[in-house]
């Protein structure tokens, strides 16, 4: 991708399970929602978070709170085994001593999709972003730091992670919409775990 962007392929394979049943644990309190963006439209994506802090969205902006809004309670704490595959996957892609205290999580359904956004809500932009994709494949789309930048299409499989940071760490990216293609272990879906650190 760039020489600050990684992708460690089937490097999230032998943490699968461990992520999936967590989800249960995670969603049992912060269910997944549609956030509403500040330009009124609906995600199609339904997102969660644990960790300290939480990606969110409302009419009044994109930002990361300490809150989850559906109750006004904290986020489900991060189990050690998301801080642990985060951690490993940074120093894979060259980031050494990456903790994060934010994990977003993305559910997908077929028709699902991301538009092109910069990640730029995180306090600072040294700490990389890790990013897991488990269950469908997805066609993620990698530009520059310009929207208008061409895009490069990467297929995302079970298990792969995204790495990024340095200099590439502001790069436009998005997710094109999902095609039906039920994978053997989570079906019609895709989930994606992304972490930062964020405060
Ligand atoms: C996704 N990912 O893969 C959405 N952001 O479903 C992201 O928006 C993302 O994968 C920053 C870095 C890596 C990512
Ligand atoms: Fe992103």
């Amino acid at each position: 991708m760039g020489s600050s962007a990684f992708v460690l392929r089937g490097f999230a394979l032998p943490y699968a399970d461990a992520l999936l049943s967590a989800i249960t644990g995670i969603e049992a309190s912060s269910p997944f929602r549609h956030m509403v963006t500040p330009g009124g439209f609906t995600m199609s994506v339904a997102l969660t978070n644990c960790g300290k802090w939480g990606w969110i969205a409302d009419r009044r902006g994109y930002r990361y709170s300490g809150l989850d809004p559906h109750h006004g309670q904290p986020w489900p704490a991060m189990p050690k085994i998301f801080e642990k595959l985060a951690h490993e996957a940074a120093i894979a892609a060259g980031f050494n001593d990456f903790v994060p205290d934010a994990c977003l999580v993305n559910r997908y359904l077929p028709g699902s999709r991301l538009s092109l956004h910069q990640d730029k809500n995180e306090r600072d932009f040294e700490a990389p972003i890790i990013s897991v994709s488990l269950g469908m494949m997805a066609t993620f789309l990698f530009g520059g730091n310009e929207r208008t930048d061409k895009t490069i299409k990467i297929t995302l499989y079970h298990g792969d992670v995204v790495a990024w940071g340095g200099k590439d760490r502001l790069r436009y990216h998005g997710v094109m919409p999902l095609k039906d293609q039920p994978h053997p272990v989570l079906g019609s879906q895709r989930i994606n775990f992304t972490f930062r650190k964020a405060g």
